[in-house]
């Protein structure tokens, strides 16, 4: 079956079937305490929400429906043989849990290509900002006028019944996930090259059309970009974006404006502008030291600079990660193979080994090691798209892969509305006291 539409409907019985009965039969099994800590720290630790897309081991990493980055890599079809999986690939592989063929990817492809008309009015709204206006600010307008077209907030306004819900969240999330890709060019074009846009090209997937539309033709930037989008579709529920995502769609609200919240999640420096804030740090570096070839103790002298006035180093550290992120290291495989001499990709090589013992050493931090964040900028910046403050959006528009799979599900599983306990200080203190 080469339509994805068909093969989740076959599979959708079945899993509601199989959480109707965990519900029944082991709703009340205890899958951990909650302590004062998780209160106080950010949730860390908690497990608290159904994510069916994939799941982050502290020390393996993401796994995507039970597959790793290398599993990955040589299971979903690429674009030519051999080559990097397709982003269809793998939004085919979350929603499904199965790997698809390539006539299934080259079906999803020519799908999403019929849907990727944007209406007018959403460019209207982003040329509505200033152009110094920061590139996601753009992106997240753009997207909120798309929400016009909302087929799920047309049926639930016509009385749809609950368990069709799924239907039009289905459609919406495939409309939105072929319509960003424009509209986040065009943040990008308005932005940066005076309004030169470039229309889609109806013979490219979607990564090389993203690309294409940004104005970058290189094969090896269209290669990188197919990577890019896979490795940063999902990363479990957890995470600002997902997290956010999950919580705003749960009262209904509609996938544009789920998308909009995780977006906005997204845009944080402890999250995915992390990407930004890596390249401007290592441009301060260059601009400091008047050249990217950079001494050991230069760059060491830079790391307890930034720590010494109180900044965190971008690209370091993650709330569940305990090594190094498996995306790291995927990434700077494909580094070393295409710009093994690129200036700064050297000097990101070089980084990862002067930041880990500088952090180990502060005796707080729980993972020293380089996160996604940390070398993703410089492929980039290497084929041309070198305006960090846009490598935000590249983030979004690749974690719309993983957002829309999980609400589809929990549209078609009946997932209830999102709402934890909070607890007052005094509550918390008056607790512990007993304890
Ligand atoms: N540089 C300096 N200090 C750090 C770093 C770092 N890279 N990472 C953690 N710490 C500090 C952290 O600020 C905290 O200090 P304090 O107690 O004074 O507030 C302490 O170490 C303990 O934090 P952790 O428990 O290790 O980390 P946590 O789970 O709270 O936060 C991050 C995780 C990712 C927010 C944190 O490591 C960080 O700020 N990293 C830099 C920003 C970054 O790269 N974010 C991108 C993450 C990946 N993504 O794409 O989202
Ligand atoms: C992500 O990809 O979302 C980041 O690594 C952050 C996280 O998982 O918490």
């Amino acid at each position: 079956n080469n339509d994805l539409y068909s093969e989740l409907k076959e599979l959708i019985p079945e899993q509601q079937e199989r959480v109707k009965k965990l519900k029944k039969d082991y709703g009340h099994v205890e899958l951990g305490k909650t302590t004062v800590d998780m209160v106080l720290g950010g949730m860390r630790g908690m497990t608290a929400s159904l994510w069916l897309g994939s799941s982050v081991d502290p020390e393996e990493g993401v796994r995507f429906r039970g597959m790793s980055i290398p599993e990955c890599q040589k299971a979903l079809p690429a674009a030519a043989p051999g080559g990097e999986p397709l982003p269809e690939a793998m939004l085919w592989l979350l929603l499904t849990g199965k790997t698809p063929s390539k006539a299934q990817v080259d079906s999803l492809s020519q799908e999403l290509r019929s849907r990727a008309a944007v209406p007018d009015y959403a460019f209207k709204a982003i040329d509505a900002l200033p152009v110094e206006a920061h590139a996601m600010t753009q992106f997240a307008t753009g997207v909120m006028a798309l929400q016009v077209q909302s087929e799920f907030q047309k049926a639930y306004e016509s009385g749809i019944a609950k368990s069709k819900y799924w239907e039009p969240t289905y459609e919406d999330c495939m409309n939105l996930i072929a319509r960003v890709p424009a509209v986040a060019a065009y943040v990008y074009r308005r932005k940066y090259k005076d309004g030169n846009f470039i229309p889609m090209d109806d013979s490219l997937d979607y990564g090389a059309n993203y690309s294409h539309m940004l104005g970058f033709d290189d094969p090896k930037m269209l290669e990188f970009m197919r990577l890019y989008i896979t490795m940063h579709s999902d990363h479990e529920g957890g995470n600002v974006s997902a997290h956010a995502a999950h919580l705003v769609g749960s009262p209904l609200s509609d996938p544009y404006l789920t998308f909009v919240a995780a977006l906005n999640g997204l845009a944080g420096p402890l999250h995915g502008l992390a990407n930004q804030e890596v390249l401007r740090w290592i441009r301060h570096v260059v601009q400091e030291v008047g050249t990217p070839h950079i001494s050991t103790e230069q760059l060491k002298d830079y790391v307890h600079k930034t720590l010494n006035s109180g900044q965190v180093i971008p690209g370091y550290g993650h709330g569940v990660l305990r090594k190094t992120d498996p995306r790291y290291t995927c990434l700077r495989e494909f580094a070393l193979k295409h710009l093994p001499d690129d200036p700064l990709f050297l000097l990101v090589s070089k980084l990862k080994e002067v930041v880990p013992p500088i952090l180990t050493q502060l005796g707080k931090v729980k993972n020293p090691w380089p996160n996604v964040d940390a070398d993703s900028g410089i492929l980039f910046n290497y084929f041309g798209l070198t305006e960090e403050s846009y490598y935000t959006v590249l983030f979004g528009v690749s974690r719309n892969f993983g957002i829309g799979p999980q609400l589809i599900w929990d549209r078609a599983l009946g997932m209830p509305l999102e709402r934890p306990k909070s607890v007052t200080l005094e509550k918390l203190q008056e607790l512990s006291a007993k304890a």
